[in-house]
């Protein structure tokens, strides 16, 4: 992957007024690149069926442009709990806005991402839908839903979006001259269907002995790869299921491990598919209808019955693909199981490294997750699968940009908050800024629970201060004391310098956990701006939007 410059890299330059009329628009609202994949693909294979497209990131869309649009596919996100992802922030809102124009000429289709474990799948994606049919839009279409195997829905939604768009197209003007793809860089060798085999040169606890967590320090070579990142691109791993839950998953459904199975054109043992390629330490809805469906149970179906929606997430919180297995015997193939089961996705983990400072090498930093419930072991497949690679051995790697949290221009200051392993991205940033000497100030909060034995880098963070590379660090050790301080907490102590960084342009980047950290650091934030400049709460929530929006308050959350 070639280095990418600033936030709007992607925005193909904004067309002329007449472009729109013999044109096809991709837009995209992507937090993980999926999104941006997808649209990509659709770009270049549209400019190979020789129709005039561009490509947008939502967030370099001149929104006054999309009246004037005949032709438009939308391909986005959803994450959490229904939230877009932040680079369509502002264009979800405009359309939903009164603001948003009658669009009687528009033709368009949309394509929405999510993750079936959560309860809204999709929302976004059906939110744009429906809200561009309401202004007078012709949906082309139905929206596709796709789930964390994009592929299956993904594939045959582009080749019928293709096919609609040729039959739009045609009866159109020819282009004199078709829009440049800007985004036709260099295909890396290796990529994630094409990963490349690494070798663990470093597999590292760096918590202390003491400490309830289990956080490693990676480090991996990619040297004769070619594979470049920038600070805050994530590395992806494909990991292979432990063997332990793979005979297990055999003995309950008293399958035989070797017997040949066909899936997606491929053949493989179903042993082999259920470690390599199918995912077993997440349960899913389709996954538990299908067994709902082959067990015959009718207590299990009726989990499935809207009413029973708060025990069916119960469920979900609670058991993986093998407690349902056991607890509810149904009669499997090894066909029908390995057509049940969602297919095995990457693993991204926000790199730890800067490339010009580690060269060939990557780092990452793992926070190895294993506990028990109800007296059995739990993991999750990618970080326990890195957990106990040894060092020596190879791990399936690939590179996956992140350009909306790489780093601003040298001179700008950063404020980085990285509770936990959220703290790897700033490991990069700090590398990187000071290899190249860059004179805007680093301001670094993190928190764990315990300064003894979960201060993540310690030694580093100490040499950067006194090499004027850190030059601010907060600390939010949570368990040290009676009360529970967190990193927000600290922000808050800071509120003042905070702002006044904010004010004068600093950019601000938040990695870690989704579901509190970034909520509550969000709400600190709002509180922060609104008492030092003297705003109103809805003021100074809409002043960080627009910092969201220019790139400058970034988020890597998860
Ligand atoms: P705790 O586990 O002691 O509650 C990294 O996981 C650190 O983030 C830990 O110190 C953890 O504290 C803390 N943490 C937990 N919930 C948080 C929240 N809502 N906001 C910020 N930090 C939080």
């Amino acid at each position: 992957v070639q280095r990418q410059g600033g936030g709007k890299s992607a925005a193909i330059e904004p067309a002329a007024a007449t472009d729109t009329q013999t044109r096809l628009t991709v837009l995209y609202g992507s937090q993980t690149g999926n999104a941006k994949r997808i649209a990509e693909d659709l770009g270049r294979r549209a400019t190979a069926a020789g129709l005039a497209v561009r490509i947008v990131r939502a967030d370099a869309y001149v929104t006054r442009e999309l009246k004037q649009e005949r032709l438009l596919y939308v391909v986005i996100s959803t994450q959490g709990d229904a939230e877009p992802p932040d680079d369509a922030r502002a264009f979800v809102e405009f359309l939903s806005s009164s603001r948003a124009p009658k669009l009687d000429e528009l033709h368009y289709a949309v394509l929405g991402l999510g993750d079936s474990s959560y309860p809204q799948f999709c929302a976004i994606g059906r939110q744009v839908d429906e809200r561009l049919a309401a202004l007078g839009g012709a949906r082309l279409f139905s929206a596709g839903e796709a789930d964390v195997d994009l592929e299956s829905v993904s594939q045959p939604w582009l080749e019928h979006a293709l096919q609609q768009a040729r039959e739009q197209l045609k009866t159109a003007t020819p282009l004199a001259k078709v829009t440049p793809l800007r985004t036709a860089r260099n295909t890396p060798t290796w990529h994630r269907e094409q990963p490349f085999a690494a070798p663990l040169l470093l597999n590292q606890r760096i918590t202390g002995r003491d400490s309830d967590r289990d956080v490693r320090h990676l480090e991996l070579s990619l040297e004769g790869s070619g594979l470049r990142y920038a600070p805050g691109d994530a590395l992806g791993v494909w990991p292979t299921q432990a063997a332990a839950l793979v005979e297990a998953i055999l003995a309950t459904t008293k399958l035989n491990g070797d017997a040949p199975v066909q899936a997606g054109g491929e053949e493989r043992s179903l042993r082999l598919w259920l470690a390599e390629r199918r995912e077993l330490t997440q349960l899913t809805r389709p996954f538990f209808a299908a067994h709902a469906e082959r067990s015959g149970d009718a207590a299990l179906r009726a989990l499935l019955e809207p009413v029973s929606r708060d025990a069916l997430s119960e469920r979900f919180s609670h058991w993986q693909v093998i407690d349902l297995l056991r607890r509810h015997p149904a009669d499997w193939t090894p066909e029908s199981l390995v057509a049940a089961l969602r297919p095995l996705a990457p693993r991204l983990y926000s790199i730890a490294s800067s490339q010009s400072v580690v060269g060939d090498e990557v780092h990452l930093t793992l926070s190895h997750v294993d506990y028990a419930l109800d007296g059995e072991a739990r993991w999750g497949a990618a970080s326990r699968y890195l957990a106990h690679r040894a060092e020596g051995e190879t791990v399936p790697v690939f590179i996956e940009a992140n350009e909306r949290f790489h780093l601003p221009a040298d001179e700008r200051d950063i404020i980085m908050i990285g509770p936990g392993t959220g703290v790897a991205p700033f490991r990069a940033f700090v590398q990187e800024r000071a290899e190249r000497g860059a004179s805007g100030r680093n301001w670094l909060l993190f928190g764990n629970p315990h300064f003894h034995s979960d201060f993540l880098y310690q030694t580093e963070w100490q040499q950067a201060l006194k090499n004027s590379q850190l030059h601010r660090i907060d600390l939010a050790f949570s368990r040290d004391q009676a009360e529970k301080i967190y990193v927000q907490h600290r922000l808050r102590e800071q509120g003042r310098d905070l702002y006044e960084w904010l004010d004068s342009g600093a950019h601000l980047y938040v990695c870690g956990d989704a579901t509190r950290m970034a909520k509550d650091v969000h709400k600190t934030l709002i509180d922060i701006v609104a008492e030092h400049s003297a705003r109103t709460a809805e003021d100074a929530e809409t002043w960080l939007n627009q910092l969201i929006q220019q790139g400058r308050y970034a988020r890597d959350v998860y």
